[in-house]
């Protein structure tokens, strides 16, 4: 109860702030865009991570607030850097499975931010892990009309669930995001490697863009790279920074 109640607090004086975790193309080195992750100030406990929070967010109902926040402020600070003259780049946004459950919700929640902001649709990318597709009745024609407004959608965490194959046939997704279990011994392990390799060729069959989460170490990367992967996100590159430390990192 004490910390919901301080999750209201929370979002009423702004202790709330975006992280931004790069993406990298294997194959060019460039940056092609950032992952938002939403972090807590609190002003006694210091920084909570949203493992702490977002399951009493989901729980209470705050969800949608918090999504709404992370939602404005990642496409107004995308913007922002576009208007800043900085290469334009794609910010993803993870959603819970509970803000698809609203009825003539998220959508018309998207159009109002991205005309509030300015950021143009291609620009903004939606993470969902598995519990986002519980409900294909519901998620499907959401997605479609997703895709309509030219928004990208991922799969996050691929790989861990149980039916993650049929999501690739049913939903209109773009980016397969190979979750970091896979990756982390990837080097050592030739059945990680293979089950890697083939989620890569999958993704590639299917017309999907692949990234592998989780990299923190440059023989990873190589391995990855020879494996046909298209994009790398982990602490090898950066962890989630800061406003200040991600425009650091955009300037070397
Ligand atoms: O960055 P970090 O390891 O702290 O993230 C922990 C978990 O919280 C991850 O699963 C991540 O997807 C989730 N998360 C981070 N930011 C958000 C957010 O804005 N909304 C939702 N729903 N989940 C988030
Ligand atoms: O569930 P999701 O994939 O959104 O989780 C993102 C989380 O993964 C973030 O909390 C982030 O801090 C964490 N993360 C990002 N890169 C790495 C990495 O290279 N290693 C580890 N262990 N965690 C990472
Ligand atoms: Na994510
Ligand atoms: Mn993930």
């Amino acid at each position: 109860y004490e910390l919901e109640n301080n999750l209201r607090v929370a979002l009423a004086n702004n202790e709330l702030f975006l992280t931004y975790q790069p993406k990298q193309n294997v194959k060019t080195g460039e940056i092609t865009g950032m992952e938002a992750l939403v972090r807590w100030k609190h002003p006694t406990i210091g920084i909570i991570s949203p493992l702490n929070f977002i399951p009493i967010a989901e729980k209470t109902g705050l969800i949608y607030q918090i999504g709404e926040w992370v939602l404005h402020e990642a496409c107004r600070q995308t913007k922002q850097w576009q208007v800043e003259g900085f290469q334009p780049l794609v910010v993803s946004v993870n959603l819970s499975a509970n803000q698809f459950n609203r009825k003539d919700y998220l959508l018309p929640l998207i159009d109002r931010i991205l005309a509030e902001t300015g950021l143009d649709p291609t620009y903004l990318q939606l993470e969902l892990t598995e519990s986002g597709f519980q409900d294909p009745v519901l998620v499907k024609p959401i997605l479609e009309q997703m895709k309509e407004r030219r928004l990208t959608i991922s799969i996050d965490d691929f790989g861990t669930g149980y039916s993650s194959l049929s999501y690739l046939k049913q939903f209109p997704i773009d980016v397969v995001k190979i979750d970091r279990a896979f990756i982390r011994e990837i080097c050592e392990n030739k059945g990680d490697q293979q089950l890697t390799k083939s989620m890569i060729d999958l993704g590639h069959v299917l017309g999907m863009k692949v990234i592998a989460e989780g990299v923190e170490e440059i023989e990873q990367i190589e391995l990855l790279r020879e494996l046909g992967c298209d994009e790398v996100q982990g602490f090898f590159i950066a962890k989630p920074l800061t406003n200040e430390e991600f425009i650091e990192f955009l300037r070397k």
